[in-house]
């Protein structure tokens, strides 16, 4: 009876006299209590994971798993007749993540406390986070998201540093949030704040003033930088993130008895992207002020600290001008050109350079000079930066290339989002698959067998119905449950599609029209947030919202196909959809998505993939074989030779294929003008018809066809539960303990 107990002890009364609101506070302070007991510092090493996001979701149910009470605690609230999951709705979801990143850095906090390995996180407690989502008159709107609440997961530490920005200096607080592992230890997520900060600043949406640093220093993750106060603002951020880590891992090692000149032996720092890179002159620094003289600085952080490399988007590759830093962060600028300078004198090429010569700093080429490795997120991911991208790097550091495919806790994208998936597995291979992912493969011995599908589908349904009743009350919108569920979850980006998704939806609609209705309705779904100064991106948005609203309404038409993108796309959005899901949309340019992580949480769950061979794609195609995947598209290779030679000309294909141009011509045609505004459609028209830089034009017509293929492929229930069947035995390989146990084998090297 450990909640009944608890609330007996801190309440004096029994569930039954509760309200949902008490129960979560005493669930929460329950779970942190349990949790506290199972801090530990053990090894030498510890290893720092930096990241400007973490994406952690809610952390209630995730916690009360992690700390084997989850059943209990189920069951104690059904016997006095209370849903843990109406609870569990009074929790907000921290805002401190965008997407895949952010995610990923969740997975493997649960992941390292999982393994038992000594690890923290190091990030920044925004306020008001990532913008909340809101559609009006078919377009996004920003709205602040504050999500902290006086009971909250986080906890106030006695720990304060100063910060210097020139003449301007802070000093920190520090909140930190308990990561539980499975049946394991508890590590930290150390999240640095300003006590300063002020979030009456905001005004009108999300604007606020950009030049009080004091006051809004950590209100946003990603506040708009189209202007240069903006991005000033995000080296504020950056360099306070840092250096606060910085400082904080000096200090943690000395007190465990380092003596700096041996910190790598002490402490492993994993650079999430090159959003944290500073902390490489900025350790140099602190070392420098602490006694050790700069070429054995250099030198100690070299050997301390790795970089993972994301995207390889070049202009999602940061460089700073170098007068910008001289302007934020003036103490790291004669480190950066000693860094700079050493490169030069090393390395008679202009690429490798650190500052180049119009005078900016490439933050990723600093990580991969000064790191001792570099990773790639998925096989080809890693291939294209050693091929491509990063060649002359790859040519003068390989031993310092190495890939770490991506993966997911299965805590939460199994166990916690998909109970009955989860109890049925267990009814048939055991529960040893909770701890070793890859013993999903006995379910192989069930791919023919019928009374076993049928169970598998039977789920499924039930999850749709479940996701049906969540969606009706939250967003006031009605799905089928019959229909097939397509879902297209994921930042919104030009180079992931959605606009090819919706062009499909429109050449359905005029199928349709046209008296051609498939065999069964279809259920569209999208989620995606677009960067608030992304114009084409915030312009697709439009369209899907206009294809919603006619879709929806025509009544000839909506009995076959509906369309519904939810507002504010988020973590527990995600756990909704994935499990009710039947067809996995990851239809990037192939070379452009770095892994992907969303397509693993889909097949995890039993949908099928629909994809390119881009990201960690080519892994899942490899594992499932190709009958339990359906691939499309332009090879990676060849869309980097089309870049390479300019030729891709999308008007080509608009000229070519009627069924192209009819698609195309529909977004400015009068059905969408009379939902839509004319400015965005006809910018997104243009933007297809003139640009298309992500080439949706070269693959739409073999996207059709197999698209066509998935759907009729469907109608054989029992092919298609065997695939699905398929996808859930060979997911074992995605989880993110296996990605972990990689990442220290190769990289951290800890308890050695
Ligand atoms: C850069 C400059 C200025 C402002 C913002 C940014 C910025 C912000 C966020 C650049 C990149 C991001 C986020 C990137 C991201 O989420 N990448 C995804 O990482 C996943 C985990 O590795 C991969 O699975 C995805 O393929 C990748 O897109």
């Amino acid at each position: 009876m450990i909640l009944n107990d608890y609330v007996q002890a801190h309440l004096g009364k029994d569930i039954g006299g509760c309200s949902d609101e008490e129960l979560y506070a005493a669930l929460l302070s329950m779970t942190q209590e349990a949790a506290a007991g199972k801090v530990s510092e053990a090894g030498k090493k510890k290893l720092y994971y930096i990241s400007a996001e973490f994406l952690m979701g809610k952390l209630l149910s995730n916690n009360l798993i992690n700390l084997g009470m989850y059943e209990e605690v189920k069951r104690e609230l059904a016997d006095y007749g209370r849903e843990l999951s109406k609870i569990e709705e009074l929790e907000p979801e921290p805002s401190l993540g965008n997407g895949g990143l952010g995610r990923l850095a969740a997975c493997f906090l649960d992941s390292i406390a999982t393994l038992g390995l000594n690890g923290d996180g190091i990030g920044l407690n925004y306020h008001l986070g990532l913008f909340k989502q809101v559609f009006e008159h078919h377009l996004q709107k920003e709205e602040p998201n504050p999500w902290i609440e006086k009971c909250s997961w986080l906890t106030k530490r006695e720990v304060s540093y100063p910060v210097s920005f020139g003449n301007l200096t802070v000093k920190s607080c520090l909140y930190d949030i308990a990561v539980t592992g499975y049946k394991n230890r508890t590590n930290q997520l150390h999240l640095f704040d300003l006590d300063s900060v002020d979030d009456s600043i905001v005004a009108d949406g999300i604007s606020f003033d950009k030049e009080d640093i004091e006051k809004n220093l950590t209100l946003f993750l990603y506040p708009d930088d189209s202007d240069e106060k903006g991005q000033l603002l995000r080296i504020f951020q950056q360099y306070f993130m840092v250096s606060n880590g910085a400082q904080y891992i000096l200090d943690e090692c000395t007190a465990r008895g380092c003596n700096l000149h041996d910190l790598d032996q002490y402490a492993v720092i994993q650079i999430n992207d090159t959003h944290p890179t500073m902390v490489i002159p900025e350790l140099i620094r602190l070392l420098v002020g602490r006694g050790i003289d700069m070429d054995e600085a250099i030198e100690v952080v070299s050997k301390t600290c790795a970089y993972t490399n994301h995207t390889i988007l070049a202009e999602a590759l940061e460089k700073w001008p170098i007068r910008y830093l001289k302007k934020v962060v003036p103490q790291l600028v004669p480190i950066i050109e000693i860094l700079d300078d050493k490169v030069r004198r090393k390395y008679d090429d202009e690429s490798l350079a650190i500052i180049d010569r119009e005078d900016r700093v490439h933050m990723a080429h600093m990580d991969i000079h000064y790191g001792f490795s570099v990773n790639g997120v998925a096989y080809l991911h890693t291939e294209i930066l050693k091929k491509n991208e990063l060649h002359n790097f790859y040519r003068i550091y390989p031993d310092k290339f190495n890939n770490k495919t991506n993966g997911i806790t299965f805590r939460r994208w199994l166990l916690e989002c998909n109970p009955r998936l989860t109890e049925w597995i267990e009814s048939k291979i055991g529960d040893g698959f909770k701890k070793d992912a890859m013993e999903l493969e006995k379910l192989m011995a069930y791919a023919d067998d019928e009374e076993a599908l049928k169970e598998l589908q039977a789920i499924k349904h039930l999850n749709r119905k479940d996701l049906k009743f969540y969606l009706k009350r939250t967003q006031g919108i009605e799905i089928d449950d019959h229909s097939v569920l397509d879902v297209q979850i994921k930042r919104l980006h030009e180079y992931k599609r959605q606009q090819m998704n919706a062009l499909y939806i429109i050449h359905k609609y005029l199928e349709v029209k046209r008296g051609r209705v498939p065999d069964r309705p279809i259920t569209f779904v999208f989620g995606a947030k677009a960067a608030p100064a992304y114009v084409i991106a915030k312009d697709i948005i439009h369209l899907i919202l206009c294809l919603q609203e006619l879709v929806n309404n025509d009544p000839q038409v909506s009995r076959y196909m509906k369309v519904l993108m939810v507002e504010n796309y988020n973590v527990t959005l995600a756990e909704k959809l994935i499990p009710a899901c039947d067809v996995s949309e990851q239809i990037s340019l192939a070379s452009k998505e770095a892994s992907g992580t969303g397509n693993m949480k889909f097949m995890l769950n039993g949908a099928v993939t629909l994809g390119t061979m881009d990201g960690a794609n080519v892994e899942i195609a490899e594992l499932v074989g190709r009958d339990n995947i359906y691939i499309f598209g332009e090879r990676s290779e060849q869309v980097i030779d089309h870049y390479a030679k300019a030729d891709y000309r999308s008007r080509d294909y608009y000229e070519k294929v009627p069924a192209i141009k009819e698609a195309v011509d529909f977004i400015v045609g009068s059905e969408l003008l009379k939902i839509g505004q004319r400015e965005n459609l006809e910018r997104l028209h243009r933007e297809l018809l003139n640009k298309d830089w992500f080439m949706t034009l070269l693959d739409f017509e073999e996207y059709v066809k197999v698209r066509d293929q998935v759907y009729r492929d469907f109608e054989d229930r029992l092919a298609w539960e065997r695939k699905t069947l398929v996808n859930i035995s060979k997911a074992g390989y995605f989880s993110s303990d296996r990605t972990i146990e990689q990442y220290n084998k190769d990289i951290w090297k800890l308890n050695e």
